[in-house]
């Protein structure tokens, strides 16, 4: 006897089989037990199993639950005064010099305390489970100091204690450089105890999964990128990389000679890095939002990706400052409108490619034997519509086999 027995439903299994890449079932039955998922298949393949709840579905579509693999969600304040600033013609510099930026976000983040810090992400927390998503990747990078940074990253945790949902806190330490150590010896001091305090700090306490940074002419060099490397490797933690946003800094062929995880952004990425990311498997992660945000010019070079075979994930990159973005479908959608993806793409780009780009693969993003049973329900006709609508919500939500 299962837990419980969806029927009456159309599936996108997200499991290529030869002929069908996104794995589609029609007129299925998904069996859930102890929160994991036992069985995907036909309706009178299932019938003769029995369960403690059924619910028929009518007709809707099942997806894996939507992972959002890149995010920055853990902050407090806003920037919509910088928004402002934008419409009115300042420059990324002039608003830096205005007090604004990454910076601005790191004074209000380090003022709060854990409480305020939590409810503070719980409202957009929340926002993207509405959007159907059940794997959030949250990422530190607003403390710029051991006790901030960490304090971020707890603050993801019990947000996955707290919410049905699945929490997976990146360390970004090397996200910007703080205003007294933008150069000199201060800048390599900053660098040095991202390698020598933040890391093992976070690995040692268990609270982050990886370490990401931040490799561009505003942020940090290729060289301090391979120490904070060096020292990510040392720690045991796998790494990802913000590379090729603005310019292209060779960023994700570095971050492919570390076996990344994935390359976020990518608009100026070169057939040199898209290679070298094929040939280890490190995941494209792009970020519609904070293209449209930025109103940037350069798409990623999808054709290229397509060429070499370089997976492609999804996300929104929720941020104040360059993707306030809380919806998924609408970053996928933005994928599909601004960047050429297919729905189809789009979807595995926030479900398996996803779950890729977090080592969790053998979990989430697709729907299997033993995967989590996190689970998307839409009231679609065609799973084509999933990349379609602008902003659309699931009809239901299913975390570890529970409706939340
Ligand atoms: N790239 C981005 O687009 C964000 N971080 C990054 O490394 C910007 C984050 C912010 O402006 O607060
Ligand atoms: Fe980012």
């Amino acid at each position: 006897m299962w837990d419980r027995l969806l029927t009456d439903c159309h599936v996108a299994t997200m499991t290529a089989i030869p002929g069908n890449p996104l794995g589609i079932m029609r007129n299925a039955a998904i069996g859930i037990d102890g929160g994991r998922i036992v069985r995907v298949g036909s309706r009178t393949e299932l019938a003769g199993f029995r369960a403690r709840e059924v619910t028929a579905l009518g007709g809707a579509w099942v997806t894996p639950g939507l992972v959002d693999c890149h995010t920055h969600l853990v902050f407090a304040g806003t920037r919509a005064n910088e928004h402002a600033m934008r419409r009115a013609g300042a420059t990324y510099e002039q608003i830096a010099e205005a007090g604004g930026g990454i910076v601005s976000t790191v004074s209000a983040t380090r003022a709060v305390n854990m409480e305020e810090l939590i409810a503070q992400s719980q409202r957009r927390l929340h926002a993207l489970m509405a959007g159907g998503v059940t794997t959030v990747e949250i990422k530190s990078g607003y403390g710029l100091d051991t006790a901030t940074e960490l304090k971020m990253l707890e603050a993801a945790k019990a947000l996955g204690v707290e919410e049905p949902v699945r929490i997976v806190p990146t360390l970004l330490a090397a996200h910007a450089l703080p205003a007294d150590a933008r150069e000199g010896p201060a800048r390599d001091a900053f660098v040095r105890m991202i390698c020598e305090e933040m890391i093992p700090a976070a690995a040692k306490s268990k609270l982050a999964t990886s370490v990401d940074a931040f490799c561009e002419t505003i942020a940090f060099t290729r060289e301090e990128v391979e120490r904070v490397f060096t020292a990510a490797r040392a720690n045991g933690l796998p790494v990802r990389l913000h590379a090729e946003q603005l310019s292209n800094q060779n960023g994700a062929a570095l971050a492919a000679s570390y076996k990344a995880l994935s390359a976020d952004h990518l608009e100026h990425l070169d057939a040199i890095g898209a290679r070298a990311m094929a040939a280890t498997g490190t995941i494209a992660v792009l970020l519609p939002g904070a293209f449209y945000s930025l109103n940037e010019k350069k798409k990623p070079p999808i054709d290229l990706l397509r060429k070499e075979g370089v997976p492609i994930a999804i996300a929104t990159d929720c941020n104040p400052g360059t993707s306030p973005l809380l919806n998924p479908q609408l970053a996928m959608n933005m994928a599909c409108a601004l960047f050429g993806l297919t729905s189809e793409e789009a979807l595995a780009g926030m479900t398996v490619n996803a779950a890729r780009a977090l080592g969790l693969a053998h979990e989430v993003g697709s729907l299997g034997p033993g995967k989590a049973a996190d689970l998307a329900v839409w009231g679609i006709e065609e799973l084509a519509e999933l990349g379609y609508w602008v902003g659309l919500s699931p009809e239901r939500r299913i975390f570890g086999g529970r409706d939340g």
